[in-house]
């Protein structure tokens, strides 16, 4: 491993703490509940660690701490979604799956980072 994230060429795009919901799975509409998830975006993938003791920069390496799920971002899409929650600054991410989050983040800085982050993942792997 070396200091820029860059292990055995997968690459650490992003890592932060972010209010995270399953609205759907194989687009099979779920219960909402809201919960704090550490998010950490790695080469194709979106993983989610609920363990607070996961929450650095590090906790996606593998050895490190269990996920709670992950999600591969090939063919995924993202909109935001403000009509889907009282809570602002939320976006939709959706599967090729048919699995759905929300992500939300009080500070719409932030919450604009991910999304052009993730956006930028799902573009690079349109292309491919
Ligand atoms: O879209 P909804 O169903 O109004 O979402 C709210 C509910 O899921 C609510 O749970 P209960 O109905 O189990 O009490 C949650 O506590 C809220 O957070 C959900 O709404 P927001 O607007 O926070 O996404």
């Amino acid at each position: 491993a070396s200091a820029n994230g860059k292990v055995r060429g997968t690459e650490l795009e992003k890592a932060g703490l972010l209010n995270k919901t399953k609205i759907a799975e194989g687009g099979r509409k779920l219960r909402k509940n809201w919960n704090p998830s550490w998010v950490v975006l790695v080469g194709n993938s979106l993983v989610f660690f609920k363990d607070p003791k996961s929450q650095n920069p590090d906790s996606w390496k593998p050895g490190n701490s269990c996920p709670e799920s992950s999600v591969d971002l090939r063919g995924a899409q993202l909109q935001w979604a403000n009509d889907l929650s009282s809570k602002k600054n939320v976006f939709k991410l959706r599967t090729v799956t048919g699995n759905e989050f929300l992500l939300q983040s009080d500070t719409e800085s932030l919450i604009r980072e991910w999304y052009r982050t993730i956006q930028n993942v799902i573009d690079r792997l349109d292309k491919e």
